[in-house]
């Protein structure tokens, strides 16, 4: 009996240490690629407009491994993104809190997103990036905006003001986040 209880507990560590495929997506310029790296390397790097992808494992907090796919965001490169879909775990939705002109076609491409089947239950959290700059706009005002209490009650999101050139808030945002996937994990563990 100690020895199968041994064996279940190995199995279950082993499902835990699995990375949780987690898909970064937002407008061009948006922020994605300075986030991630912040993230993988604590640093700011000079970005280029991303073609492909960035692909980068982190780990947010004990026992739990983000394969965090970063990909590019600009008009023309949206309609691949439906391809990365399939088994994300996650959605970090990067928005330029500074730029309002864009609002509307970001709340368009969020609800874009979570109308794919696949992408219709997981976890979201909008990162409302650049706060950094004066004319940003607060989570309070960037809730309605985007639409965020339309999203239909069974899926779970959060959003976060966060800097990833002043390095400020990303970590706040990772830490609920990474609850939110844990919770979607445990649900969807067969
Ligand atoms: N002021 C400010 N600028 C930022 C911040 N985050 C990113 N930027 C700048 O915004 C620009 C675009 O950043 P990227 O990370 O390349 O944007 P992206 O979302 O990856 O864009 P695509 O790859 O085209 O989809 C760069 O000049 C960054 O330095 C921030 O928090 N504050
Ligand atoms: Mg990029």
């Amino acid at each position: 009996m100690g020895a199968l209880a041994s064996k279940l507990e190995n199995i279950f560590k082993t499902f835990d240490s699995d990375p949780v495929r987690i898909l970064m997506l937002g407008l061009d310029a948006a922020g994605k690629t300075t986030i991630l790296y912040r993230l993988k390397m604590d640093q700011v790097v000079k970005t280029i407009p991303t073609i492909g992808f960035n692909v980068e494992t982190i780990t947010p907090c004990k026992g739990l491994t983000f394969t965090v796919w970063d990909v590019g965001g600009q008009n023309k490169l949206r309609q691949l993104w439906r391809h990365y879909y399939q088994g994300a775990g996650g959605l970090i939705f990067v928005v330029d809190s500074a730029d309002p002109s864009r609002f509307s076609e970001a709340k368009d491409e969020l609800f874009s997103i979570i109308s794919n089947v696949e992408m219709s239950r997981i976890p979201i959290l909008v990162l409302a990036n650049k706060q950094d700059i004066s004319i940003a706009h607060s989570v309070e005002d960037l809730v309605p905006q985007l639409g965020l209490s339309d999203i239909p009650a069974w899926q779970k999101w959060n959003i976060q003001g966060c800097s990833a050139t002043k390095n400020d808030g990303i970590i706040e945002g990772l830490q609920c986040f990474s609850r939110m996937v844990k919770e979607y994990k445990k649900q969807n563990k067969t």
